[in-house]
């Protein structure tokens, strides 16, 4: 069996999408997500102008053989661009596989270890009281967790709250050259368990309640805000500081008990080996698309298993549906599985990338279907295509990046 053709598929369905397609000499396809947020266009280069001329005549059933020769062999090791690209095909070549076996990829993985994967929704709000309606909206549609963020008064915009009620779906890219937003830590620092004090006299404590803090935070400030939060027993605080010093997250450990959530922005072991093996998060949060594929997602999953640190990935819209297809295929095997972001697509991103896995009553679940369970309708793709679009970019109040 070879691999005869290869190609990438880039769509604007609402916002960016890169798919990757490796096609059989018996027929068989499968799909990858190949998206990276607001550098979509290189890694659609890395893919073909360096990565599908070495693999075509390969023999497409050999993922690992093929992951290291895309890893080691490019001499350049890790990074977004790399990363992605090597998940991209590594996803499409288990698609493949289990297409080949008439099975779901969770099958391949060790089968089934539960029913459906737990997912947590966003509950948005421009002020607090918006939050809690939609913290509210999530119980009534049966989230057993929910992601809480709201906008801080005093910032003419918050990152992650989207605007606002009824306003449709939230993207964090926008169209065009990014645009800037106001940051200010104290603002920020004041509001948040004030937010959270009124969820919980709102909701009570059954809900898991989860912030992302989108590392902004200084570590001793992420220790002072775990604190504030304790008494509102959260399932975790995420990207509370940025980790390119693993060690960073000491400090916030020596200062509180709130569950640590990082690695969204993650591509790869290296980034996550100490914050494990130090049991200095509870959830890592790299995801397939973003760390190598499946191949590798699994290597830091088992190495986090020995650690007691459990999965949490990244599931915002820029991840694609095939990305999605994974995870859930993913979570239903994973052994040390915690949780599974769901920030859902828009219908019609739906209606480009047909897919078996569906929300129900809090959780992802998906039919014994071979490979991912994902297509893609390449007409509707060819209907929208790329547009130029950035996520925002913080600045303080001086003017400047802030710079931690
Ligand atoms: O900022 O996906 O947890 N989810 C997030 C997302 C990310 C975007 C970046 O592309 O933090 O909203
Ligand atoms: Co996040």
């Amino acid at each position: 069996m070879k691999i005869e053709r290869i190609q990438t598929i880039v769509t604007c369905p609402g916002r960016n999408f890169v798919t990757v397609r490796i096609v059989t000499d018996e027929g068989i396809w499968g799909l990858g997500d190949a998206t990276l947020n607001g550098r979509e266009l290189a890694v659609k280069s890395y893919l073909e102008d360096h990565v599908f001329p070495c693999l075509i005549g390969r023999d497409p059933r050999n993922i690992e053989d093929i992951w290291q020769y895309l890893y080691r062999g490019a001499y350049w090791r890790r990074g977004p661009v790399t990363m992605t690209a090597i998940a991209a095909i590594d996803m499409a070549l288990w698609d493949i596989k289990g297409k080949l076996a008439g099975m779901p990829v969770y099958q391949l993985l060790g089968g089934k270890s539960r029913n459906g994967v737990m997912v947590y929704g966003h509950a948005n709000g421009r002020d607090h009281e918006e939050a809690v309606d939609a913290v509210h909206k999530h119980i009534e549609e049966g989230f057993k967790a929910i992601r809480v963020q709201s906008g801080v008064p005093g910032l003419a915009k918050t990152y992650g709250v989207g605007k606002g009620k009824g306003k449709g779906f939230y993207e964090p890219a926008e169209k065009g050259l990014p645009p800037e937003e106001p940051w200010d830590t104290s603002l920020y620092l004041r509001h948040t368990p004030e937010l959270f004090r009124k969820v919980r006299e709102a909701v009570g404590f059954g809900p898991h309640l989860l912030h992302d803090a989108h590392h902004r935070l200084t570590p001793i400030e992420a220790g002072r805000l775990g604190k504030d939060l304790e008494p509102y027993r959260m399932f975790w605080i995420e990207d509370a500081t940025p980790a390119e010093n693993q060690a960073a997250f000491r400090l916030i450990r020596q200062h509180t008990t709130i569950p640590l959530a990082v690695g969204e922005i993650f591509n790869s072991i290296w980034d996550c080996k100490d914050l494990i093996s130090e049991q200095l998060i509870d959830f890592i949060r790299s995801t397939i698309v973003h760390a190598g594929g499946i191949t590798h997602v699994r290597r830091i999953a088992d190495f986090a298993a020995m650690y007691q640190v459990r999965t949490g990935f990244h599931g915002a819209t820029d991840l694609s549906p095939v990305c999605m297809a994974a995870a859930v295929n993913f979570g239903l095997w994973v052994p040390n599985f915690g949780i599974q972001e769901l920030m859902p697509h828009t219908p019609l991103t739906d209606e480009v990338f047909p897919h078996n896995y569906r929300y129900e009553d809090g959780f992802l679940v998906m039919d014994e279907v071979p490979g991912l369970g994902v297509e893609i309708d390449e007409e509707l793709a060819a209907k929208y295509p790329y547009e130029r679009a950035y996520l925002p970019i913080a600045r303080l109040r001086d003017g400047s990046m802030w710079n931690w």
